[in-house]
């Protein structure tokens, strides 16, 4: 062979090792992650807990409705009493077709939150909101189902409150997650949008 066409093998190799090496970087970023629609279906799942009339409840309970879920506990000083204020907004603001939604407010706090604590509490707010609770198990697996993060954080003056995620999850009627549910916008378009998973 000729120095040049030595010269032109090696170019066209490196040109060769090139592309292989593209390819090969492209099959690794395109191969282990998983489709956007499977990661977000990570988001909730089956539960079993307690509301606050004292009947068991699962997620089959509410099949063939979207609902909203949310996690807090009643001892919450801001966070938790706005969002159900809000939440109770939005579901006056459905009329009747508030009997076809879920509202569920699930306590990070079940030493304190039994089924009676919640009853009480909730009845400040739209008769329509599902107050559950369950053992500290129970609650901490619907906790990891929805990715939600709770604390117990004691206070200087005695007695504790709670850390928690403050995400409203919107799920459709088969129980699937389909996107943070905003209340920062006007009640009618919130219940509007809500309408549209009906
Ligand atoms: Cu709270």
């Amino acid at each position: 062979m000729s120095p040049r066409t030595i010269r032109v093998l090696m170019v066209g190799m490196a040109f060769l090792a090139g592309l292989v090496l593209c390819f090969g970087v492209i099959l690794l970023l395109a191969g282990p992650s998983a489709p956007p629609s499977q990661q977000v279906a990570a988001i909730g799942g089956p539960f079993r807990l307690v509301d606050q009339n004292d009947r068991t409840v699962t997620e089959q309970d509410f099949k063939g409705r979207p609902f909203l879920v949310f996690f807090g506990f009643t001892h919450c000083p801001d966070i938790c009493p706005t969002t159900l204020f809000d939440v109770s907004e939005i579901l006056r603001k459905l009329g009747p077709d508030a009997d076809r939604v879920g509202a569920l407010f699930v306590t990070v706090d079940p030493e304190r939150d039994t089924p009676a604590a919640l009853k009480d509490y909730l009845s400040s707010f739209d008769p329509h909101l599902s107050g559950l609770t369950g053992d500290a198990a129970a609650v901490a697996a619907v906790a990891k189902a929805y990715r939600v993060y709770f604390k117990k954080v004691p206070l200087d003056q005695g007695g504790y409150t709670m850390d928690h995620t403050a995400i409203v999850y919107l799920m459709d009627k088969e129980g699937r997650f389909v996107a943070p549910f905003s209340l920062k916008r006007a009640t009618d378009a919130a219940a509007a949008d809500l309408k549209k998973y009906l």
